[in-house]
């Protein structure tokens, strides 16, 4: 290998990894965790692409236990005007504390994702979470 080529070949190399690293940072996985009146809500979104995804809500008490009883409304909002809301159906039924909301980001920008946890005692706490969409 010459030395033109060595460098050229330095330069692919280093592209590749920058290329990467911006899949992992644009529409990837994201998570993000509020505490409140003792119970701990996570929500991880499976993508941040524009589309159909899924978002992973975990419902943990103070002691770290899963609460699998609560009730989940998901309601996701874009902070620029004139666009309807996108309503998740409700969920029940957590599994070791993960509840599953099938979810659509319908465009690209910020989101404002709003989750009320219903517990079986009737308190609700309700949590946003900021996150940004890519096209
Ligand atoms: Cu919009």
């Amino acid at each position: 290998m010459n030395h033109a080529m060595h460098v050229k070949f330095k330069i692919m190399s280093l592209s590749t990894l920058l290329l990467i690293f911006l899949l992992a940072a644009c529409g990837g996985r994201t998570s993000q965790q509020k505490e409140d009146s003792n119970v701990t809500i996570t929500l991880t979104a499976e993508s941040t692409q524009r589309g159909q995804t899924e978002l992973l809500i975990t419902v943990k008490d103070d002691a770290d236990n899963p609460i699998d009883d609560a009730t989940l409304t998901v309601r996701g909002e874009m902070t620029h005007a004139g666009m309807p809301p996108v309503l998740a159906e409700e969920v029940r039924d957590g599994q070791n504390g993960v509840y599953t909301v099938p979810f659509e980001w319908t465009m690209g920008g910020d989101w404002v994702v709003t989750v009320d946890v219903t517990l079986v005692d009737g308190r609700t706490i309700s949590h946003q979470f900021d996150l940004s969409v890519t096209n």
